[in-house]
């Protein structure tokens, strides 16, 4: 096997953005595209040469491609040993856990995350540090840097391994271990939770669940844990063979893309409980009988009971934190507890310092995703089993432990639309024209509603104060309601605006309404502020979570 040094010349727009460099497969396809960014990473990643690294995927269209370039490459870089998932596949929090029960110096992880697959859909990459989190801005920044002057890369002239078996071999120098996808995983989530509990909740027979993984890469895992390991009835997990388009659906765990498992919930004789998560199995939606928890609510939920589980309960907990949109739910929580509450960016790498500080055990944001000090990634089957545990020891509906929940701490209503495939120059004016505005807004009046702060918000990080500014433009108005605006940093097509609303509510009698209803009055107010129809020309948003 010999190694070849290819000359290439750059590529624009390898910027990674929210999480990982995300573009059309057709793009990925291209000569040398994905090969320029792969180089890019051992170019400015010293450790991985002699180290070892970790290789999964969501089982997305390219995946195996992908995979077969990303280990000749690394042969031909001098990375010692890579442990990769068998046919590729790895969930992102599996990924994590592999990083970090074996020590490696880093992962590749292959995913465009919820967002579609097939020839004509998205395919992502994205590299994690020796923690096992996605990296931070820092590290992004240098292989961005560095894929604007790359001239060339180097690779093995070899023809593919067999990725379907399970072992060792070698590629050159490098020693290449194939791994089950499933096992480390499952054994961690066997140490956080009380597997018996949950076991005899199964067994009790008066409780239904379905779990969705909507053909993406938690079918396996979830067939493995909930119906091999806690004894869930065969069927409980539906959608569960990993497929590389996913089945033509969109694997984006929320009302809109998730019907079918939501409409398992509805009437007299919905399930007690069901859940999904997403393409790379990251995220996930909780749902009881006729009942829908808010990701943000889920999180404050999580926080407020975290004594009830085992796996929690010998360390007290440290802090907690949430993405800037995320509902202020656990805020409150928080306060309870005398425990600090980090506002971050959106975006999981914002985590991480605060998770290796030990500053926090448990962290979410509104997009779906839950997780703890566990792993460094969110992690939607932890989130499944952490509810289902609950639901074991509390003996109680989703829905009352919500509604208690409420009753204790105040409701958080909240909403987000999406406006997507927006003209990308209008959505960017849409921003500039807010941010001009924003040092005239505090105390003005708005349909009856009174501004009390208005800024683009801007981090700090505690551990290593790096700076990551314009995240997000923040209307806060008295009572405690807020609508955020910002543009996602993960679509592949035009822009997406997200606009993000939350209402707050103290009182019982008033927590049981619908939250649209609710919602009506702020809705109005971030149209006329943002002038959202007049600049994007839309009338409705294209999802509303
Ligand atoms: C990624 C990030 C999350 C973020 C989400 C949405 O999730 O890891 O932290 O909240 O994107 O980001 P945006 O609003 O910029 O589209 P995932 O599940 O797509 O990897």
């Amino acid at each position: 096997m010999q190694i070849l040094k290819t000359n290439t010349t750059p590529f624009d727009g390898q910027r990674p953005g929210t999480s990982g460099l995300r573009k059309k497969v057709k793009t990925f396809k291209q000569p040398h595209y994905l090969e320029n960014f792969v180089q890019a990473i051992f170019d400015t990643q010293g450790d991985l040469v002699g180290g070892t690294l970790v290789v999964g995927g969501d089982g997305r269209y390219y995946n195996r491609e992908a995979t077969q370039i990303i280990l000749r490459i690394a042969a031909a870089n001098g990375v010692a040993h890579v442990i990769v998932g068998q046919s590729g596949l790895l969930s992102t929090p599996a990924v994590s856990c592999v990083i970090r029960k074996y020590k490696a110096h880093g992962g590749i992880v292959l995913s465009a995350s919820h967002n579609p697959g097939g020839p004509d859909e998205d395919f992502g990459i994205k590299f994690n540090t020796a923690n096992g989190g996605p990296a931070p801005e820092n590290v992004t920044e240098a292989i961005y840097q560095r894929t604007t002057t790359i001239n060339d890369f180097q690779t093995l002239e070899t023809t593919d391994i067999d990725l379907d078996k399970i072992g060792t071999l070698q590629l050159h120098e490098m020693q290449v271990e194939i791994i089950d996808p499933v096992t480390d995983y499952a054994e961690l989530m066997q140490s956080l939770f009380d597997f018996e509990s949950i076991r005899n909740l199964f067994e009790s027979g008066s409780f239904s669940m379905r779990f969705d993984a909507m053909h993406a890469i938690t079918g396996p895992y979830a067939c493995r844990i909930l119906e091999e390991m806690l004894g869930a009835p065969s069927g409980t997990v539906i959608n569960g063979t990993p497929l590389t388009d996913f089945g033509g659906g969109h694997p984006d765990p929320n009302l809109v893309h998730a019907h079918e498992i939501v409409s398992m919930t509805q009437g007299s004789n919905g399930i007690d409980f069901a859940a999904a998560s997403d393409g790379d199995g990251d995220r996930n939606m909780v749902l009881g009988q006729n009942f829908f928890v808010t990701p943000s609510d889920s999180l404050a939920v999580i926080v407020a009971n975290y004594h009830l589980i085992s796996g929690y309960q010998k360390d007290k907990i440290k802090g907690v934190a949430r993405s800037m949109p995320t509902s202020q739910a656990v805020d409150h929580v928080a306060d309870k507890l005398g425990i600090e509450c980090f506002e971050t960016p959106t975006g999981w790498k914002f985590f991480g310092n605060l998770l290796d500080a030990e500053k926090i055990t448990f962290c979410g944001e509104e997009s779906f995703g839950t997780g703890s000090n566990h792993v460094r990634e969110k992690d939607g089957l932890w989130a499944v089993l952490f509810w289902l545990n609950l639901l074991a020891v509390k003996k109680q509906s989703v829905a009352t432990i919500v509604q208690e929940h409420w009753r204790e701490f105040g409701r958080n209503y909240y909403t987000r639309y999406d406006y997507e495939g927006v003209n990308k120059e209008a959505a960017t004016d849409l921003m500039q024209q807010l941010r001009n505005k924003l040092a005239s807004l505090p105390g003005t009046q708005i349909q009856n509603h009174t501004i009390e702060y208005a800024d683009d918000f801007s981090y700090t990080d505690p551990i290593d104060n790096t700076v990551s500014k314009n995240q997000g433009v923040r209307i806060g108005f008295i009572g405690g309601s807020r609508i955020i605006y910002r543009l996602s940093g993960t679509g592949t097509e035009g822009a997406t605006l997200r606009v993000y609303l939350e209402s707050y509510e103290i009182d019982p009698e008033k927590q049981q309404q619908a939250t649209a209803g609710v919602m009506t009055p702020l809705i109005s107010i971030a149209q006329e502020l943002a002038q959202i129809t007049q600049k994007t020309g839309r009338t409705q948003p294209t999802v509303i979570t």
